[in-house]
């Protein structure tokens, strides 16, 4: 198990200058001061969620244990504590985002609700087929989907904006896309996958020439900057409570008041209604029209708490040091051998994703690799599909600094990345065998139960995750490596973050055995092709057929500790055996039937 608070704190050395007091500020995040894998935490993965200060932390559990009830209703003292707690929060966050109005601040579970409410509620009014809507190539998943499915809904088109080799915004191209039949602009103010600050005033003014509404996607701009959108002039704002040092599971859309009046509501429900009868329902007025049920109240006080909070501390010290935090850290990984940044277009915000291509080191080995080190960052496709495709990466590796981080913290993940390179390096792999000379993997027991059972002893006697993952490790550091002939598409498996190969074959000379080989290029997918191979490869198609393999992955602790990104990439594998060995056994039926 990870350790709580237990450790004596670390100094918090702070070689660049800053007007912020690091010590006192990580102080009041309890979260940071724990130990993972009995090493200190370093939080990296801001971008993601941040962690919460006690002033957050304070506000949901006076909010539950003093003033908890319904707002809106009630005529008690609770209610009108709650009631006048939630309204407070709308108006912290209207001077936050310096809108004009509190009835522009609309509270919703997050960003991806937001852009959804937009693009259900104004997509139903004013997009029709033949109109186009605008988004980017930088965009997260919960900017691309939700207008796909309204053009899938209304025959209106998605254009993309492209991006350039440094992942920056190409204006020209964006001019290029807006016409009469643009209906909507909606782009990411800050990437999440590669830091870009895109010129958000630029783009709204460009697309207002046309008379073309813009909804910017804040969710990784709140956290870092001061957001105005009045100078901005942006038609809709969206962002999430939990990346501003917030609770998760509530956010906010911003909408400029004649828009959000003329959208019709987004759900229906209590609260949202002025009256309702059979024959007709009107709605209420603003911002209660698009907030139906009751809504996440404590959610919304914590959001308060944090948003003051940040302005108790000051944007734009808070910008300040991000910045330096940017630049040393870019600085640092750069000398780090074989390592390349994806992403370096300026201005950025204080996210670096990267990939490391020599030796080459799957992104989710370096994530789990600093993991045991105590270093938690990102690895994966960030919700960016498109921009892992634009960069020819399956996946990468994403370091994301939020107000707490040191410079000592830049220092420990730059270390624990050099000691893994070198680590690599020194393991190298020859390539691989000619493919006349690849010895399918024979049974390494009588049955795939037996070969459980001894694997379960295996993996029982290690107790801790890291022992059990460095002996998953050395079992595919044992793997030979797949010849190239192998690595077909035909031999690909996908849904796995990282590449995976499987060949199988029936054994030559007998009616119904499997034999499989694979390889991947992250060393613990490896090691799990590795198991899957002891535990089925030189078994009986039937017999591996009627393995429950999800409860063996389950006794012996595997699926607790792999992500659900993981856990599907293990699924895909085992899917792919196991339909090898259907065709076995469908092909042995066929010659008896
Ligand atoms: N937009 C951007 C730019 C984001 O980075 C995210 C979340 C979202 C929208 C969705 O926010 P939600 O709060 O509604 O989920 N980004 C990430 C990330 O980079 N890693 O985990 C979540």
């Amino acid at each position: 198990m990870n350790g709580m608070i237990t450790t004596p704190k670390r100094p918090t050395r702070q070689p660049l200058p800053t007007a912020l007091d690091l010590e006192k500020i990580r102080d009041t995040f309890p979260a940071l001061n724990q130990l993972v894998h009995g090493r200190p935490l370093i939080y990296l993965d801001n971008a993601a969620t941040s962690q919460k200060p006690y002033a957050v932390l304070d506000a949901l559990s006076r909010y539950y244990s003093r003033d908890n009830a319904n707002i809106h209703r009630a005529v008690h003292q609770l209610g009108e504590r709650a009631t006048r707690d939630y309204e407070a929060a709308r108006a912290v966050v209207q001077r936050f985002l310096n809108a004009a109005r509190p009835e522009e601040i609309i509270f919703v579970r997050g960003t991806t609700e937001a852009i959804n409410l937009v693009a259900s509620s104004f997509g139903r009014k004013f997009v029709h087929a033949g109109d186009e809507i605008v988004i980017s190539h930088m965009e997260h998943h919960s900017n691309i989907v939700p207008w796909q499915l309204l053009c899938e809904a209304t025959g209106a088109v998605l254009r993309v904006v492209p991006i350039g080799e440094r992942g920056e915004f190409l204006f020209d191209e964006y001019e290029k896309l807006l016409n009469p039949r643009t209906k909507l602009v909606s782009i990411v103010h800050v990437s999440n996958s590669l830091g870009t600050i895109n010129p958000a005033k630029q783009i709204v003014e460009a697309a207002h020439r046309h008379g073309i509404p813009v909804l910017l996607d804040g969710a990784q701009a709140v956290p870092h900057m001061a957001i105005d959108v009045r100078t901005l002039d942006c038609d809709f704002y969206a962002f999430s409570g939990h990346k501003v040092y917030g609770p998760t599971g509530i956010g906010v859309l911003y909408g400029k008041t004649e828009l959000l009046e003329a959208m019709p509501p987004y759900q229906g429900g209590g609260d949202m209604i002025a009256s309702v009868s059979f024959a007709k329902t009107t709605y209420n007025v603003l911002p209660y029209k698009f907030e139906a049920g009751t809504p996440n109240i404590a959610g919304v006080v914590g959001l308060g708490a944090a948003l003051e909070y940040v302005q108790a501390l000051g944007q734009d010290a808070i910008a300040d040091h991000e910045a330096r935090l940017l630049r040393y850290a870019t600085e640092k990984l750069q000398g780090v051998p074989g390592l390349r940044i994806i992403g370096t277009a300026e201005p950025k915000a204080a996210v670096i994703s990267f990939v490391v291509d020599d030796p080459p080191i799957s992104a989710l080995d370096l994530g789990t690799k600093l993991d045991l080190k105590g270093i938690a960052v990102r690895t994966g496709h960030h919700c960016c599909q498109p921009v892992m495709e634009r960069f020819g990466v399956p996946a990468t590796a994403r370091a994301s600094f939020a107000l707490y981080n040191t410079a000592e913290e830049i220092d420990r993940l730059a270390a624990a990345l050099e000691d893994i390179v070198a680590e690599v390096a020194a393991r190298a792999k020859p390539t691989g065998p000619a493919l006349v000379d690849v010895p399918f993997p024979t049974a390494s027991a009588e049955s795939p139960v037996a070969a459980a059972a001894e694997l379960a002893e295996l993996f029982e006697f290690l107790n801790a995750w890291d022992e059990r993952y460095q002996a998953v490790l050395e079992m595919g550091d044992k793997l030979p490596p797949l010849p190239a002939a192998f690595k077909s598409d035909a031999n690909r498996v996908h849904g796995c973050q990282s590449t995976v190969h499987l060949a199988a074959r029936k054994r030559p000379g007998t009616a119904d055995v499997l034999e499989f080989l694979g390889d991947s290029d992250a060393d613990l997918v490896r090691g799990l092709v590795a198991v899957l191979e002891r535990l089925f490869s030189g078994q009986r198609a039937s017999e591996i057929l009627a393995f429950d393999v999800e409860g063996f992955f389950h006794r012996i602790g595997l699926d607790q500790h792999l992500t659900l990104g993981r856990r599907n990439g293990l699924a895909a594998m085992v899917q792919r055996v196991r339909r090898h060995a259907a065709a076995i056994v469908g092909q042995e039926t066929a010659a008896v039937g």
